[in-house]
Formats: C-alpha cells, structure tokens, sequence
C-alpha cells in the first residue's frame, strides 16, 4: 500500500536537494513509466550501494507523444494533470513537471497553485514566447525568447501565488537554444533568480558540453549554491558525477524509456505483420506469465 500526502510528497525534492550533492530524474509519463522510475535499482558491484533514480520528470515531449501529439503546448494542463495523477496513484518519489513555458501569467498564478495541492514538487517554465518548439531542434525552427522582464514577472508572480514553502519554481534559460549565447544566459539567470526562482535550467542541444561547461562556470562564481538543472540528451557522453563536477546538481534523463519503448514495439509490430502471426515476435515480448503478475493485486 502507498503511504504518501501531497504535503509529503510535494516536500520530497527540497529535502533531497539538501540532502545529496546531486540527484538524478528519469522521465515518467504514465503510470508503467512511473513505476519503472520508482522501481529501477541496481547494485554497485565493488561497494554494493544500491542506486535509484531521485525522482520524476513529466516530460512535455513524452507525454505528448505518447498521446500521438507534437510537443508544442498543444496537450493542455487538464489532460497533463491526469497524466501527473496517474504517475501519483502508484508511485511516491517527487515529481518535477516540465511547464512549458508557463503560458500566461493570468493562468500560471492558478495552475502553481493546482499543481502544489496535488503534491508535485516543481515546475520548470521556460523563456520562450510564442508558438514553443521542441529546444532539440534548436535555430532549425523560430525559437522567440521571452522579454526577459516579463518572464521575471511571470516567475514573480508563480512565486507570489504559492501557499506553501515547498514548491519549487525553476527558470529555464532558452538563450543557448536560441543562439543567443552564455552571456544573455547569465543575464537572464540573474533577472529570474532576483525575480525569486528557485533555481535554473540551462539547456543546450550542442553535442561536445562545452557551452553547458562554460555557462556553469561563470554562474558558479556567484551563485554557489543555487540549484541548477541539466538535460544531457545531446551531451549525454557524461556521466552524472562529471556534469555534477561541472556545477550541475539536478540531472535530468529527459526522455529514454519512450525513446527505447517505441523503436521495440515497431520491430515487434512488423514482425508479426511480415509473418502473419506473433510466434516470431516472441522473442521481444516477455513472456504473458511474467505480465500478468508484473502488477501486484491482478490475481
Ligand atoms: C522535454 O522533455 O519535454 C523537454 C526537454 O522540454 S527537451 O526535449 O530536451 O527540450
Ligand atoms: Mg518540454
């Protein structure tokens, strides 16, 4: 049976964030997902530590894609609400919700406010305006930044809003995906942190982790203990405890169980389509014994 309250879950991120020098976030964007991240552990063979991911990311490119949409804030807070719901219902680590970029400010005074009761740790919104894209397309599509003002206002007032001291508001600087560069990356930052951000999100779809580097040099000269997220989806030849030497604390695995899902369930859809029938498939599938009980409770 799960033991979690909103007020205990929502709680979970800032307590790990004092706790750990640096946590590590595994996509969920369902229930099986969910459970796959509360789940996953595996043992050091020389220390024998067991190691398990921190906590969840709702994702707004998984969880539209599982829902057969592109990632363009077209799936709407309702239906991302009951993605959330479903993750909670069987699952208790903290989770941090991808925000997109937090809409209008008239509505993202409400919508923190929905997303604390219901015991979700934080939310990342980031600078961009206008119709979002995908930041892993980088300048191949119109990436618009926010007026960095108003964003800050959008941040001030989220904060403003809040009831309780536990829910996390993070800034993600779009300036890298933009092509804008680490300097108006560390403008921003320093506008969204006095704006009362929790912490930031610098993101980069470069491959060699140099900008990412570079950035987090500089932001660490002043700010030694803000909060700092990453998203190594390009740079991903790093492992957590080199972006964490970086200045990195928060590291975020933003979508590998849909990436590493969809490609086997497209082999073993054409399997059974060349052979017209699933015997041959049987080798990707694992067996209806093992699925039948991979759920406590279906017996
Ligand atoms: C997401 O997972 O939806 C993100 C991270 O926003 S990225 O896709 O890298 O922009
Ligand atoms: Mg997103």
């Amino acid at each position: 049976m799960l033991t979690n309250t909103p007020d205990n879950r929502r709680s979970k991120l800032k307590k790990l964030l004092n706790l750990k020098p640096y946590i590590s976030v595994m996509e969920a964007s369902n229930g099986l997902t969910g459970l796959i991240v509360e789940n996953a552990r595996v043992e050091n063979e020389k220390t024998g530590y067991l190691k398990e991911f921190d906590a969840m990311w709702v994702s707004s490119l998984c969880d539209s894609t599982f829902k057969g949409k592109p990632d363009i804030e077209l799936v709407d807070l309702t239906s991302r609400i009951n993605t959330i719901n479903e993750i909670m219902e069987v699952t208790t680590k903290p989770i941090i919700l991808d925000g997109d970029t937090g809409g209008k400010v008239e509505h993202f005074v409400y919508n923190v406010r929905t997303l604390e009761r219901l015991g979700v740790s934080a939310i990342i919104i980031e600078d961009k305006t206008g119709l979002k894209k995908n930041s892993l397309f980088g300048t191949e599509v119109e990436q618009t930044l926010d007026d960095p003002n108003n964003f800050a206002n959008k941040i001030r007032a989220g904060k403003q809003a809040l009831v309780t001291r536990d829910f996390l508001i993070f800034a993600r600087l779009e300036s890298l995906i933009a092509g804008k560069g680490i300097d108006d990356a560390l403008f921003r930052a320093k506008k969204y942190l006095e704006a009362g951000a929790d912490g930031i999100m610098i993101h980069s779809k470069e491959k060699d982790g140099s900008e990412i580097k570079e950035f987090l040099k500089l932001f660490r000269k002043n700010y030694p203990n803000v909060p700092v997220i990453v998203v190594p989806t390009s740079y991903n030849q790093f492992t957590e405890s080199e972006l964490h030497e970086w200045g990195a604390n928060i590291i975020i695995h933003a979508n590998h169980l849909l990436r590493s899902a969809y490609p086997a369930m497209m082999k073993t859809a054409k399997t059974i389509l060349e052979n017209g029938r699933s015997k041959e498939a049987d080798e990707y599938c694992m067996p209806i014994k093992e699925i039948l009980t991979l759920i406590p409770g279906g017996k």
